[in-house]
């Protein structure tokens, strides 16, 4: 197994539900270590960059406005965003994220319990998660700088809490 990097957002609607420790919580039984950690106020170009690949999509401008917060406003228009390393950590971490799909995703996954469908037939559901090894190394590139990742060598195999 091979020790990944991964970006994981918890998206404006988590930050206003007051979800950011309940999420973290979560993502911690997995054991894996945090080398990368800021608030971010999402650009209009940021948000189209990192959804490029559902551009063509018809919610692709409700999803571009979710991920900046505009529905929710000050203060909550601002997503944390987090690189997580460890082993296996893509498939592991998506798998406490849960399905895309809110009323889809397992329910004791972060989407299953926190997420919904709003009105307008997009999926707030509360975290990003990248979804492999080329689509992580672009989304890590695409948000942090080089000098904001710490420590990307670190030993995963055991961390000891004393
Ligand atoms: O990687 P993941 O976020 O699980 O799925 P993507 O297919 O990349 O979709 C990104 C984002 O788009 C998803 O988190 C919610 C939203 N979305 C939507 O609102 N409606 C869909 N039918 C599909 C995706």
């Amino acid at each position: 197994m091979a020790i990944e990097q991964l970006l994981i957002l918890i998206k404006p609607d988590g930050v206003k539900k007051s979800l950011t420790g309940n999420i973290l919580t979560k993502l911690s039984e997995a054991r894996m270590v945090i080398i990368g950690a800021k608030a971010v106020k999402v650009s209009k170009e940021l948000a189209e960059q990192h959804y490029y690949h559902l551009k063509d999509k018809p919610f692709f401008g409700e999803l571009v406005d979710y991920i900046q917060g505009k529905v929710y406003g000050e203060p909550w228009d601002r997503v944390l965003a987090f690189v997580y390393q460890g082993e296996d950590a893509i498939a592991r971490m998506r798998k406490i994220a849960g399905a895309t799909n809110p009323e889809e995703a397992d329910p004791i996954s972060i989407r299953g319990a926190y997420g919904r469908i709003t009105t307008k037939g997009v999926y707030e559901n509360v975290v990003h998660c990248s979804s492999d090894p080329k689509e992580a190394e672009r989304e890590i590139k695409l948000w942090f700088k080089p000098e904001e990742i710490v420590n990307k060598i670190y030993p995963t195999k055991e961390v000891t809490v004393t």
